[in-house]
Order: C-alpha cells, then sequence, then structure tokens
C-alpha cells in the first residue's frame, strides 16, 4: 500500500479500534505511577454534540494524554448529565418516553465522542438518569436529612408558568426563564432545601486554597455570591410596643444619621404596625403589589425605589428621636434581618428614597477641611471622612468611629457585633417527572419521614402521562403517591418533588472513581483518585455548579465518604466557539456540525483545530481556512515522514553532536528546542495553541535541512530523529495520525505509551550567531560565526573577505561599531 497519501479515514478507524480492543485508557488504584486526575464537565445528552464539546474535550483529552506519557496513571472519565427537562419536553411533543429519548441520544452522542479519538476509560461511564445512580443519590438524601442539612419549608419560588417548575435564582436571567425565556413570576410553596449556608465560611476560606489553580475571576464570583458582610445588629425600639426593630448594618459609623427605618415588605412585623392604623386597608393592598415585584429587579441598583410610611415609629437608641418606619421595595426579608436602619446621606438607595418621600437628610461624616450640606447634595456621600452630629464621635475618622461605635452599642446591649451571607440554602425541588425522586413520605399521623435504605431507590414509574399541563407527571401517578408511612404503615402520601439536576452534577466525579460501589462511594478508591487535579469546564458553572460540587464534597466528607477538603484542584474554563463574532446557535445559522467536520478532515484535524486556533481560555473563531491549514500541516507531516521511509530502508544513525556540521546543529538545536517549548506550554499554561505552532517550526526545519546538500550519510538519520520528534510531540493533539507514523516508521509499542521526551540543555545553547556587516550603515554581507569569536578576530576575518574588501574599496578604515551577536559596522 502507498504511505503517500493520508487516508484518515482507515487510520481512525484503526486506531480507534485498537484503543477500544485493548482497553488501552482503562485504569486502576493498583499503579506504582503517581495519579492524575483530568475531568472535563460531562454533557447533558441534548442529541448532538457541538463545536463546544470538541473543543472542551480536545483540551482534556490532551492534558490526559500528555500526563500518561509524562508518567502518570491517567483517570479520564466520560458520562452524561441526563435527567432534565429537554427531556420531559421532548416527551410532550413528540409523544416518547424522556428515558427513550435521553438512552437514544447517549447512544447516538457516544459514538460521536468515540470518533473523536477520546482517551476516556470508558468502563467507568456514568448516566445520571440511571435507576443505580439516582437511587444511590437518594441514600445520600437521606444521610444528609439525618445529618440536618436538609430540610423544607414554605418559600416564594420562582416560578415559570410555561415550564411549569420552580428556578433556582441562578436559573432566572433578567426576570426571565433561563431555558424558555418566559417571563418569572412568584409562587409560594414547600420546598425542600440543603443547608449550604452552614458551610458559607469554609466555602469561603477554601477559596484561598485554589488560588492559583483556578481562574481569579471564577474565585471572585464565587466570593461575591457567598458574600460575607461583617456588621452590627442593633435592636431599635418600637414606640408604643414591647418589640423592637431588629436592623443590620455594616456601616454603623452612620448611625446618627438616621432619618428613617425601611423594612422588607415581607416582614412578619409590617401586618402588627399598620393594624388599627387609619390606612391599614390601603396599606394591605400596597403590600401586596410589592411583594409581587421581581427580587431581581427589588435588588437592582437603578431600579425605582417605592414604599410606603407605616404610621408607627421608632426610637434611636442612641439620641432617642422619633423615627418613622417605612415598607421600602428595595428591603429583602431573606438578608441580613429583613430591616434597615436608613442613612439617606451616606447610603444612595436611602437617598432616592429620601428624595422621593421628603424625608430629611442629616450628615454625619464628611470629607476633611470640607462642610456638606444636605440641601445642596444631589447623591449619597459614600466615602471616608470625619465624623459631626455624632455625639461622643465627633472629630474621629469614620473608620475609627465604627469600631468605637459598635464598642460602644455592644457594652449598652443595644447592639451586637454579627455576620451575614448572601448565600442562601439551595432549594432543590423540582415538580418535575425526569429528575430523582425525593425519598420521602408525607404521613398524617408521623409527619414527614424519610424512606429507610431498604426501601430506596425510589425508581421512577415508566407509565406516565406527559401533557405538559397542571401538577407534575407523579403527582398524578396514583399508585407511586400512595405508599405506606415507613413508620406506621398506615396510608400515606409519597414526596412528588425530584431532585434539582445540579445535585447529579455535585458528586459524579466521586462517583466515577468507583462506579461499582454500593455504598454511594468507596472512601479508599475516591480518596486514591480526588481532588480532581484537571477539571475543564465552561465559565458558565463558575459559580453554581462549582459552588455546588464544592459544597457536596465537604457533605462527603462530613458523611465519611472522603477526606479531600476542595474536590478540584485546578480549574480550567474554556472560551466560546464563535463563528462570524457570535456564539453558533441555531437562531444565528452558524452551527458547525462536528460530525461533517469531522468525515470531510477527520478527527485530528478538528482537534488540532480547536487547539490551534486559541489560547484555550479565549473565544475560538471558527473558520474554515484555520480547518484547511491544520489540515495541510498534518498532511505535511504525513509526506515527511513517507519521504523518509520511500527513500531509506534502513535509517542511519544521527552524528554525534561533535560530529555535525552547522546545520546538524541548527536542527539538532531546533530539536531540542522544540520539546522544550512544547513541554512548558503544556505544563505551564495550557498554551496548546503555542505548543503546536512550535511543532510546525520544527517541521519547516526538517524540509529546510533536506533540502540542503548535507553531504553526511548520517544526516538522514537526524531528519529522521526529528520527524520521529514530531511524531512524539504531536501525539497528545493528533493521537491517530502519530500511532500511525509511528508504526510506518518502523518504530515498536504505541507512541502513546512512550514516555515524553527530556531536552538536551547542551543542545539549547545557541553556538554561532548571525552577524551582520554594514559598510557605512549599509547591509553588504552576513557571517554565520562562533559566539565565543573577539572583535579583533572578526574584523581581520571581514577585512579578508574577498567580497567585502572590494567594497570597503583601498581608502582606510575609520573605525568598527560592533554591536555584540548582532552586527559589525565599518566606517571608512
Ligand atoms: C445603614 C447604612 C448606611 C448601610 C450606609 C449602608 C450604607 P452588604 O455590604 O451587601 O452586606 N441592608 C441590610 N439588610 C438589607 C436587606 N435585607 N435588604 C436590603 N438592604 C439591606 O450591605 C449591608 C448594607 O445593606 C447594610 O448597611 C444595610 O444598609 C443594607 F451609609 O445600613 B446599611
Ligand atoms: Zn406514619
Amino acid at each position: 500500500m502507498s504511505k503517500t497519501y493520508y487516508d484518515f479515514k482507515t487510520i481512525e478507524s484503526k486506531w480507534q479500534k485498537f484503543w477500544e480492543e485493548n482497553q488501552s485508557f482503562h485504569v486502576s488504584e493498583k499503579s506504582q505511577r503517581p495519579k492524575f486526575y483530568c475531568l472535563v464537565m460531562f454533557p447533558y445528552p441534548s442529541g448532538r454534540i457541538h463545536m463546544g464539546h470538541v473543543r472542551n474535550y480536545a483540551i482534556g483529552d490532551v492534558i490526559a494524554r500528555y500526563k500518561r506519557m509524562k508518567g502518570f496513571n491517567v483517570l479520564h472519565p466520560m458520562g452524561w448529565d441526563s435527567f432534565g427537562l429537554p427531556a420531559e419536553n421532548a416527551a410532550i411533543k413528540h409523544n416518547v418516553h424522556p428515558s427513550e429519548w435521553t438512552y437514544d441520544n447517549i447512544a447516538f452522542m457516544k459514538t460521536q465522542l468515540k470518533k473523536m479519538g477520546l482517551s476516556y476509560d470508558w468502563s467507568r461511564e456514568i448516566a445520571t438518569c440511571n435507576e443505580e445512580y439516582y437511587g444511590l443519590e437518594q441514600k445520600l438524601f437521606v444521610r444528609m436529612y439525618e445529618k440536618g442539612l436538609v430540610y423544607k419549608r414554605k418559600s416564594f419560588v420562582n416560578w415559570c408558568p410555561d415550564c411549569e417548575t420552580v428556578l433556582a435564582n441562578e436559573q432566572v436571567v433578567d426576570g426571565q426563564c433561563w431555558r424558555c425565556e418566559n417571563e418569572v413570576v412568584q409562587k409560594e410553596l414547600e420546598q425542600w432545601f440543603f443547608k449550604i449556608t452552614a458551610y458559607a465560611d469554609e466555602l469561603l476560606k477554601g477559596l484561598e486554597s485554589l488560588r492559583g489553580g483556578w481562574p481569579e475571576r471564577v474565585l471572585t464570583m464565587q466570593k461575591n455570591w457567598i458574600g460575607k458582610s461583617i456588621g452590627v445588629e442593633v435592636a431599635f425600639p418600637i414606640e408604643g410596643k414591647k418589640e423592637s426593630l431588629k436592623i443590620f448594618t455594616t456601616r454603623i459609623d452612620t448611625v446618627y444619621g438616621v432619618t428613617f427605618m425601611s423594612m422588607a415588605p415581607e416582614h412578619p412585623l409590617v401586618l402588627e404596625l399598620i393594624k388599627g392604623k387609619a390606612q391599614e386597608g390601603e396599606v394591605r393592598s400596597q403590600i401586596e403589589r410589592l411583594r409581587k415585584q421581581d427580587r431581581r429587579d427589588r435588588m437592582d441598583e437603578t431600579s425605582e425605589k417605592e414604599g410606603f410610611f407605616t404610621g408607627a415609629y421608632c426610637l434611636h437608641p442612641l439620641t432617642q428621636e422619633k423615627i418613622p418606619i417605612y415598607v421600602a421595595n428595595f428591603v429583602l426579608m431573606e438578608y441580613g434581618t429583613g430591616a434597615v436602619m436608613a442613612v439617606p446621606a451616606h447610603d444612595q438607595r436611602d437617598f432616592e428614597f429620601a428624595k422621593k418621600y421628603r424625608i430629611s437628610i442629616k450628615v454625619v461624616i464628611q470629607p476633611q477641611g470640607q462642610a456638606l450640606n444636605s440641601e445642596m447634595m444631589t447623591e449619597a456621600y459614600v466615602s471616608e471622612g470625619v465624623q459631626i452630629h455624632s455625639g461622643a464621635f465627633d472629630g474621629m475618622m469614620n473608620d475609627e468611629a465604627l469600631e468605637k461605635i459598635a464598642d460602644f452599642l455592644e457594652e449598652k446591649k443595644v447592639g451586637k457585633r454579627s455576620i451575614h451571607y448572601k448565600l442562601r440554602d439551595w432549594g432543590i425541588s423540582r415538580q418535575r417527572y425526569w429528575g430523582s425522586p425525593i425519598p420521602m413520605v408525607h404521613c398524617s399521623s408521623c409527619g414527614t419521614v424519610p424512606l429507610p435504605e431498604k426501601d430506596l431507590p425510589v425508581l421512577l414509574p415508566k407509565d406516565v402521562k406527559f401533557t405538559g399541563k397542571g401538577a407534575s407527571p407523579l403527582a398524578e401517578h396514583f399508585s407511586f403517591v400512595n405508599t405506606p408511612c415507613p413508620k406506621c404503615h398506615q396510608p400515606a402520601r409519597r414526596e412528588t418533588d425530584t431532585m434539582d439536576t445540579f445535585v447529579e452534577s455535585s458528586w459524579y466525579f466521586a462517583r466515577y472513581t468507583c462506579p461499582d460501589a454500593l455504598d454511594p462511594l468507596d472512601i479508599s478508591k475516591v480518596d486514591y483518585w480526588l481532588p480532581v487535579d484537571q477539571y475543564i469546564g465552561g465559565i458558565e458553572h463558575a459559580v453554581l455548579h462549582l459552588l455546588y460540587s464544592r459544597f457536596f464534597s465537604k457533605v462527603l466528607r462530613d458523611l465519611g465518604f472522603l477526606h479531600a477538603d476542595e474536590p478540584f484542584q485546578r480549574l480550567l474554563t474554556q472560551g466560546m466557539v464563535i463563528k462570524d463574532g457570535a456564539k453558533m446557535s441555531k437562531s444565528k445559522g452558524n452551527v458547525v456540525d462536528p460530525d461533517e467536520l469531522i468525515s470531510q478532515y477527520g478527527a485530528d484535524t478538528a482537534r488540532l483545530f480547536s487547539l490551534f486556533a486559541a489560547p484555550p481560555e479565549k473565544d475560538l473563531d471558527w473558520n474554515e481556512a484555520g480547518v484547511e491549514g491544520s489540515f495541510r500541516f498534518l498532511k505535511r507531516v504525513w509526506s515527511k515522514a513517507s519521504e523518509l521511509i520511500e527513500e531509506n530502508v534502513k535509517m542511519p544513525l544521527p552524528p554525534s553532536l561533535d560530529q555535525m556540521n552547522e546545520s546538524e546543529k541548527k536542527l539538532y538545536r531546533k530539536i531540542h528546542q522544540t520539546i522544550k517549548k512544547v513541554s512548558e506550554d503544556i505544563e505551564d499554561s495550557y498554551h496548546f495553541n503555542t505548543a503546536i505552532s512550535s511543532i510546525m517550526e520544527l517541521v519547516n526545519e526538517i524540509y529546510l535541512f533536506d533540502a540542503q546538500q548535507n553531504p553526511q550519510e548520517s544526516s538522514k538519520g537526524l531528519s529522521f530523529e526529528a520527524v520521529k520528534t514530531v511524531v512524539i510531540l504531536l501525539t497528545p493533539f493528533c493521537p491517530h495520525i502519530c500511532e500511525e507514523l509511528w508504526e510506518i516508521l518502523g518504530e515498536k509499542g504505541t507512541v502513546g505509551k512512550l514516555p515524553w521526551p527530556h531536552w538536551d540543555d547542551q543542545a539549547l545553547k545557541e553556538e554561532t550567531v548571525e552577524m551582520v556587516v554594514q559598510i557605512n550603515g549599509k547591509v553588504r554581507g552576513r557571517f554565520q560565526v562562533h559566539v565565543s569569536l573577539g572583535q579583533a578576530e572578526l574584523e581581520a576575518k571581514i577585512l579578508e573577505d574577498e567580497k567585502l574588501k572590494k567594497l570597503i574599496g583601498p581608502g582606510p578604515v575609520k573605525r568598527f561599531v560592533h554591536v555584540p551577536r548582532k552586527l559589525v559596522n565599518v566606517i571608512v
């Protein structure tokens, strides 16, 4: 068979078959090598893989293959995040069962992934909709419940009338459902929650240990999401009542500037305060209106501030002044105490509110040497300054006053320092069918009872109707709902909510390490593999998935399933794949189908292009020319190798370093420079694009070298050496072509099993440099000279050169200007 034609189709299916038959990427804990866990975020089985997947998995595969060659025992698993809404939507629309739809998609997408030549250990494959997986998840749920980490409460939830489901705050984008983009409304429901707030501080502190391994911006996003605030809680007595109004402030230094109080419309004291007041009826309808406003909008700085006076007053604990109490839409019940001491002079929201309702503004902090007039202010003064109108604290800098006033209030027992978090508990209830059933039973005499382990898993019934209307299909499934109480055995009602699919993706990385364990996890295996050494996925998961997974790790640790505090040591967030400047999407009509790409050019080209066109964290601009270029490069590598084999049956050895001529030395040096560059680019920064371009340079050098007259027979040996280096270095990127070339070059074993090459430091040293010779500033010649050549010797060499001698002419040389290692200018 002629080897000159790069028949990628045959080559790729040959090696994919080889890897599968030889189970080349199966791993176990029984290895002498150090472990390396390389994980890509698993896909939702939507039906087909897209270019974003190709990029994500190509990046993961390079790292996995590189680490294997570096001598690590590499775990590189793959699976399916396979519960979720689209399966149910398909059931409604096309009348196929969600299970059938999902497993069909998985089967198809798996063949697509296999065509990419990804080095997964498929024996560990997980589909989260698998009975085994979600059954074990239910076990975890019950254990979390027993630990007090799960509870139920009534709460306002985001409700998408279109999907008929509760949405997490994070699934609401600009007041719209993240999936269907319809308007989201508020609805009160009984919900199950995970107590993630119990870990707020640990989740925050843990971010420190991830510094350096995670992108800084992801750490910042997580930190802001957790939102730790240090401040003071103060009780303001309510006039004529026994209760007082508790507020939380981070700016107790402004306490003398309080001119009104504001409460959340949901605050339990609101109705109490307005009772019997003249405007009671009117006010009730106002409250209802404010409560209905979207909570996102209410928090938004720019949105309209509104509220109303309750008719009640507080007494200022330091000045005894009477302070009117308002209800304000921008105060949220879920944060702090649900009430705020309002300081319009120093808080912008309070300022706008005060202006609107003509409440007085009192300045208590002003810039040094400057007087602020509250009448003239157009916005709140929020910077630091000196205290005024602040009793004993006048003249102090406000940061000092902040501590002193806090001390004073604590002494007087009207206030105490406290910490609040923005992080809320994780509402996991979904009124959907295609999810993991929550393993609870509601009994009229025993209350809510968890199912004992022997009654698990709670399987999803198969025979359900999907109408897309009303409650979830589970709630309408008679034999699912009706079940005896596990405690008293009287008829009871099964919980019909299923879990948020983020629950499944919060522990799958641990399950990969022990996919056969019966007791959710096998600690010895989990401990061997975790933490994940490198995690790769999209930035869209920066907050939720990553925070939930971090939370789950800590829970699993506290349940005795593992020891690692943090699940993901290093995180790489890859950019999007864009085309014509926009994210690929059906609506824009700019989608490139990976299948077509692969059948036209092969997987190696698809991989090479997606790794070469941009560094991983940047957006990748898809362009045909770039794909063509990658393909051409592989063909060039292919022809060079075939040419060598056809010319020579037996390759001579390359010359030893001391026998090399200048051009051989140059190629030899290039080989080692490339090894160094590729190793460092992968190792330090995952800059695969520059690694690949240095391999391309080496290929160019080989072509140049072979085009020269190389007198020594051993030169061929050096070319051969260089080509082999290209094949080895290219293996993590384009594994199929490299295995094939390795074989036809007559080398032993498979290249993927080879140790990664070392570079020769000695060879890196440039021994000669090119010197430019100028005469009166004009370039007239070039010399290749040894670096040790002295200035005098160089001058002599110039004066001896026939061509230069003529150009210099008979006149005297005035002087030589030397730029070391670069040029010599001869002034005549
Ligand atoms: C008085 C004050 C004066 C405030 C001032 C700020 C500036 P962070 O840093 O985000 O924690 N606040 C407290 N609870 C609230 C709630 N449930 N809804 C809306 N706002 C609330 O913010 C803490 C500040 O946010 C608190 O400090 C409080 O306003 C407000 F010149 O108290 B401050
Ligand atoms: Zn009971």
